[in-house]
């Protein structure tokens, strides 16, 4: 249990999510990494009443600490660091911040939503089912080019150094829903395969990872 989590009155946050939203795994990997006990609700519905009164949306994760309610992951993870700031997810060298900002903008704004399993599936509505992988590939390898140059002067044993931060929350989903879910031919990006094999092998994110694999 983390000192964190119990100021807020002994009460434990709340978790809406779903085992395989790349999005609510990117705040449960921070959740773990921070030592920050939380309850998971998993929705199994986008118009489930209790998750639209916490994101009118009706998107996970959406994060409920005491009186504060946020939805975004990116509004929820930024809440988290600076609220919990102990394993902190970002550097302290200005530029490395900034590669890490720019890494989750160009997962989150760049290649999940354009992945979306909602949005691929509506592809293959009014395009054709066979349209639907070829999409989601081609997005994603759009956005994998980007970074697999962006981080070549960065990496190290992580994506911006030797210490996990918020650019490998965005990665691990990402790459596994890239390759576990879409096939993504990752022949051109060595140094992403490098990274999530590293990622693989962190038994924190093995178990997020695992669950959305006993899910699907
Ligand atoms: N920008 C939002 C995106 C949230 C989002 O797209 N969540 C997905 C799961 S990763 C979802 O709820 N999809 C359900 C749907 O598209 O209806 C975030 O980072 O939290």
């Amino acid at each position: 249990m983390s000192t964190g989590a119990m100021e807020e009155g002994n009460q434990a946050m709340k978790l809406y999510s779903h085992p395989m939203s790349s999005c609510s795994r990117r705040v449960r990997l921070a959740l773990n990494l921070k030592g920050l006990e939380y309850d998971c609700i998993n929705i199994t519905s986008t118009t489930d009443p209790e998750l639209l009164k916490v994101n009118p949306m009706g998107y996970v994760p959406a994060l409920v600490d005491g009186t504060s309610v946020i939805s975004d992951s990116y509004a929820i993870l930024l809440y988290l660091e600076e609220k919990y700031p102990s394993h902190s997810l970002l550097p302290q060298d200005l530029t490395r911040r900034a590669i890490n900002y720019q890494v989750a903008s160009i997962v989150s704004s760049s290649i999940q939503p354009l992945q979306n399993m909602t949005l691929v599936n509506y592809i293959g509505e009014i395009v054709g089912p066979e349209e639907k992988l070829p999409w989601a590939q081609h997005h994603i390898t759009k956005g994998f080019v980007a970074l697999e140059k962006l981080l070549t002067n960065y990496a190290s044993k992580y994506a911006t150094g030797d210490e996990i931060y918020l650019a490998d929350l965005y990665l691990a989903p990402q790459l596994d829903n890239a390759i576990n879910r879409y096939k993504v031919n990752m022949t051109e990006f060595p140094l992403l395969i490098k990274l999530n094999e590293t990622y693989n092998k962190l038994p924190s994110f093995q178990l997020i990872m695992a669950e959305t694999r006993t899910s699907e």
